[in-house]
């Protein structure tokens, strides 16, 4: 069934239910003699680059690569489109490699063909806190699909995280693989309505007409928490504790410091917004919420090209009710002119979609682990972890 990931240290479906393997690494790291020094080969046609994010130039292949040949829905109506801005940020994190920026070129016309990238995280499993690279952008020309060159590229990445002596590796995928340490669920919190349903995106509701759905998903014009507002770099350490504190309750969380939180969430135009609440009284920065930006192209539309969508990212709340301070957070979402504003069904998040009117979508987003174990799979509302 599975050629290639039958062969890699991940989890199989055989062993689901196999209560006698510890829960760890699947395989013990490798005298780093032993990782392989030369790129694994690729059919000759092609040859490797290291993607350069820095550089207008690649940044603008990168970007025009997935623009045209990522992640799509399961109609082909919508394809992700992540700005350049959003992908130098998501792939320059603190300690990021370089070399982890994988991209392979056409060697006639040097045309950049396909992509992936890793980046370094700690990620804590239960209470085991383990160095991971998380893979992202994995993405192969449409015209050279289903040539197996994603086992290669796969297996390129595994090679250059090895070399830095990291050995465990986190992904998501919207396809099933051996195997989820969670399934979760999208959920789509409509903001512009109309459009949504002009688009195709969602429809217009059983005895509904388009005015009282209008009217249904109305917002305030600002938020209502008093002491809510926008995340600023003096806030980094206030904010590095509430959301230590919040993500120890979850079995897989990332293990963030003050240069993590700086880097993923203070906020950034048009790639990631913050939010905070503080307390008139005391000064005390007691709830947070966050969201990123993330709009796909809507494909073969008259009227309109992209669908702007927010993500929900991380949100702590220890004094405002979390069902408040994602109203906020939906009331700001509107004033910055997004249509919808997304949210996957992970850590506390259940306790909000429903009443927010939140309704799920068509797709699911699987979690995997690669070289670790877990003892079973989590529930959606165990994992404290957002990949972009
Ligand atoms: S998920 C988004 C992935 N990208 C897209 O869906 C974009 C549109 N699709 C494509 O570009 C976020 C192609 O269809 C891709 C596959 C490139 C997906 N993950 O080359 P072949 C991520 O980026 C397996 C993993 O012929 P293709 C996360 C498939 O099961 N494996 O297919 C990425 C089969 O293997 P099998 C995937 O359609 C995580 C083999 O690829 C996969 O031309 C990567 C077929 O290859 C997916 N999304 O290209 C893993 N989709 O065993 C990281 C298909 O079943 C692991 N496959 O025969 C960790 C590495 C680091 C470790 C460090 C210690
Ligand atoms: C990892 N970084 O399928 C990314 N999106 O529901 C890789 N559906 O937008 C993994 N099909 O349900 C990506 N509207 C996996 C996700 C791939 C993209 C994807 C789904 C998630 C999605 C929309 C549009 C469907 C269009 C037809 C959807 C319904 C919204 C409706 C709003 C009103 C209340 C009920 C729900």
């Amino acid at each position: 069934r599975h050629k290639f990931w039958e062969t890699q240290p991940v989890g199989q479906f055989k062993d689901v239910d196999d209560t006698s393997v510890p829960e760890g690494p699947i395989e013990p790291p490798a005298p780093l003699s032993e990782v392989k020094k030369e790129p694994y080969n690729l059919p000759s046609p092609y040859e490797w680059t290291t993607c350069e994010m820095d550089s207008e130039e690649t940044c603008t292949e990168v970007y025009n690569l997935l623009k045209n040949n990522y992640v799509e829905d399961d109609e082909s109506m919508f394809r992700f489109n992540y700005s350049k801005e959003f992908l130098r940020w998501a792939l320059h994190p603190p300690g990021y490699y370089k070399s982890w920026h994988i991209g392979v070129r056409a060697k006639a016309s040097k045309k950049l063909v396909a992509f992936i990238t890793g980046v370094p995280a700690r990620i804590r499993v239960r209470d085991v806190v383990v160095r991971m690279a998380e893979i992202n952008f994995l993405c192969v020309h449409k015209k050279l699909r289903s040539k197996r060159l994603a086992p290669v590229m796969i297996k390129e990445v595994t090679r250059r995280v090895h070399l830095e002596n990291i050995w465990q590796a986190a992904y998501t995928a919207g396809v099933v693989l051996p195997t989820p340490i969670t399934t979760c669920q999208y959920w789509h919190r409509s903001l512009n309505p109309k459009k949504l349903i002009d688009v195709g995106f969602s429809r217009l509701g059983a005895r509904m007409t388009m005015s009282r759905t209008v009217k249904l998903y109305k917002l305030p014009d600002s938020p209502a928490t008093p002491g809510f507002r926008k995340m600023e770099l003096r806030d980094v350490p206030a904010v590095t504790r509430l959301l230590r504190d919040y993500l120890s309750q979850f079995v897989v969380a990332p293990d963030f410091d003050e240069n993590d939180v700086e880097h993923w969430l203070l906020p950034h135009e048009n790639v990631v917004d913050s939010y905070l609440v503080e307390s008139p009284k005391t000064h005390e920065i007691t709830d947070f919420c966050s969201f990123y930006t993330l709009p796909s192209s809507i494909l073969g539309n008259q009227t309109y090209s992209t669908l702007k969508a927010a993500y929900s990212y991380y949100n702590v709340s220890s004094k405002t009710p979390l069902l408040q301070l994602m109203n906020d957070a939906l009331i700001v979402a509107k004033q910055k002119d997004f249509d919808v504003f997304n949210a996957l069904d992970v850590m506390q998040n259940e306790c909000f979609l429903k009443e927010l009117k939140f309704g799920p979508g068509d797709g699911q987003l699987h979690y995997y682990l690669y070289n670790y174990r877990t003892r079973h799979a989590l529930k959606p509302s165990e994992l404290g972890l957002v990949l972009l």
